[in-house]
This record gives C-alpha cells, sequence and structure tokens, in this order.
C-alpha cells in the first residue's frame, strides 16, 4: 500500500475560531501519523506560489486576501494513501456541500473560508510540502502502537 503524504493548513479562520485542536486532534485519531507542524503567516509571494493554478481566476484575490488575513498552521502528516484520507476527512471545497461528519460539513458554510486545506495528489504534496518545510523539518519516526492500527501489509 502507497505510504504517502500531505500537506495540510488550518487556514486563517480555523486559528480565529480557535479549531486549531479539534482538526488536529481528528487528524490524529483518524490513524495519521504528525511528522511536521509549524505556524506561519502566508504572504502573498507564498500564497501566489501555493495557489500557482489559482492565480488568473477571478476569485484568487480574494482568495489572497483571506489566506494572508492571519496566522495559519501547516501540518505534514504521513500514512497509507494519506492523501485520499484526508481528502475525505475535509469534506468537499464549499462547506454548504460538504457532508456531515467531514471537517468542512462540521465546521462551515463557506467556499472561501473552508477552513483546511489538503494536497489533492501525492505530486502535489511534494510539491506543498517543499514549500513550507525545509527538509530537515519532517521527522521521521515510527509509532509504537503501529501493530495496533494497521496490518503489515497495510504499510
Ligand atoms: P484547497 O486547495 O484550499 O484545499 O481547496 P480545494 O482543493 O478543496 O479547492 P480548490 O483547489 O478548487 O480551491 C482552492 C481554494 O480557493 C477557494 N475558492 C475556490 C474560492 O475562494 N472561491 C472559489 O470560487 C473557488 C472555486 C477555496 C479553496
Amino acid at each position: 500500500m502507497a505510504m504517502e503524504r500531505s500537506l495540510i493548513l488550518f487556514k486563517p479562520d480555523a486559528v480565529q475560531r480557535k479549531l486549531c485542536g479539534e482538526l488536529l486532534s481528528r487528524i490524529e485519531r483518524k490513524g495519521l501519523k504528525l511528522i511536521g507542524l509549524k505556524m506561519l503567516r502566508v504572504t502573498p509571494e507564498l500564497s501566489q506560489q501555493h495557489y500557482a493554478e489559482h492565480v488568473t481566476k477571478k476569485f484568487y484575490p480574494l482568495l489572497e486576501s483571506f489566506i494572508t488575513s492571519g496566522p495559519i498552521v501547516a501540518v505534514a502528516v504521513e500514512g497509507p494513501e494519506a492523501v485520499k484520507v484526508m481528502r475525505a476527512m475535509m469534506g468537499s471545497t464549499n462547506g454548504r456541500d460538504s457532508a456531515p461528519g467531514t471537517i468542512r460539513g462540521d465546521f462551515g458554510s463557506s467556499r472561501q473560508m473552508n477552513l483546511i486545506h489538503g494536497s489533492d495528489s501525492p505530486e502535489a504534496a511534494q510539491r506543498e510540502l517543499a514549500i513550507y518545510f525545509q527538509p530537515g523539518e519532517l521527522q521521521d519516526w515510527s509509532p509504537v502502537l503501529d501493530d495496533q492500527t494497521t496490518a503489515s501489509d497495510e504499510r
């Protein structure tokens, strides 16, 4: 099974609403391994790098204004099929369309202020992790409870 990494961001609305603990707790309880964690302020340059595919879109100026409006928390996670698992936990982009039980479905009703970002492919994860974390900032560690949470052919 593919062991993957994903770049997760708790967006400014999650920090302002003091939901970081809740979101981190959901990620940990799901069984994903935290390998990097930091709080930072996204600059316009960083936003343009991260959202390169959206820079020319009509909604981009508002998105940049939002993502740079306050601190965010960047989280690097690792686990079997971590990209897919995180996207399922997050729900769809628009909180109004997200299923109950998902992060966006449970805590938001906005398309822009949708609390959390997660890489949408392993390739995107690699690109995005390199934007937010230096290689030495990612921790390589083995959870002692792996035997209780995943079969050996799932790791
Ligand atoms: P991110 O990238 O933040 O995890 O969100 P998604 O992967 O779910 O959604 P996306 O790439 O389509 O959009 C990126 C980001 O832009 C915001 N957005 C999107 C917005 O403010 N207005 C819009 O019209 C759209 C389509 C929400 C997420």
